[in-house]
């Protein structure tokens, strides 16, 4: 069975997240304004432009195995999506949520004085990405860097009028959070 600690399947895992969030173009795929794209064609244009071949078996042992449960088929398997992270213009069509009172962001430390002026800014993504435990955060933190824990107030936010959205797979999304709604650590990991 195919799982995503094979290295070629971790490959094929990463190339579907830059394919699905940031560039269904790269390999000629049409995206609709969901964010879904055919499976058939995925594979087929897969085939066509990378080494390893794929096939439906492959892709449902990579979105079942996938670490983060990045992915989603519809209720047909027809077609296929990113539960969150895309840089394309999509409408994931989330519902707003009431997060818990307190979410957390993983950053680097060299991020700190920026993100203490301008609080947390969404960059190419469509939201800033909380996470509901410190444990994921210092994970997500350690990809820029020496890794840092911003503590947010995300129930304080919600009660201000400010949207919340939870994805598919439990990330917390929002706009842009101010600083006045981050608790940052009197000492740096
Ligand atoms: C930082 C991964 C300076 C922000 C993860 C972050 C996540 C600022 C970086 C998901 C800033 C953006 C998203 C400001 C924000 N000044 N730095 N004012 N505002 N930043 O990759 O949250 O594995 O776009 O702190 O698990 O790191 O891809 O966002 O360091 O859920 O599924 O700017 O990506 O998931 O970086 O990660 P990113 P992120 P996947």
């Amino acid at each position: 069975m195919a799982n995503q600690n094979d290295p070629k399947n971790k490959n094929l895992g990463k190339f579907l997240s830059y394919i699905l969030r940031h560039k269904p173009m790269a390999i000629g795929l049409e995206m609709d304004d969901r964010g879904w794209v055919s499976v058939e064609a995925l594979i087929q244009k897969i085939n066509s432009t990378r080494k390893h071949g794929i096939n439906l078996d492959i892709l449902t042992a990579i979105v079942k195995s996938d670490n983060k449960q990045r992915y989603s088929f519809n209720a047909d398997k027809t077609m296929i999506r990113a539960n969150q992270g895309h840089s394309v213009l999509v409408d994931l069509g989330y519902e707003k949520s009431i997060p818990p009172e307190y979410l957390y962001h993983g950053t680097a430390v060299i991020n700190l004085d920026s993100i203490k002026q301008k609080g947390l800014l969404r960059r190419s993504r469509h939201h800033v990405h909380l996470s509901l435990d410190k444990k994921t955060a210092v994970a997500v933190g350690k990809r820029h860097g020496k890794p840092v824990v911003l503590t947010i107030k995300s129930g304080k936010m919600q009660r201000d009028g400010i949207a919340f959205y939870c994805s598919e797979n439990n990330v917390w999304l929002t706009e842009t959070v101010a600083p006045q709604y981050i608790e940052f650590p009197k000492s740096i990991l």
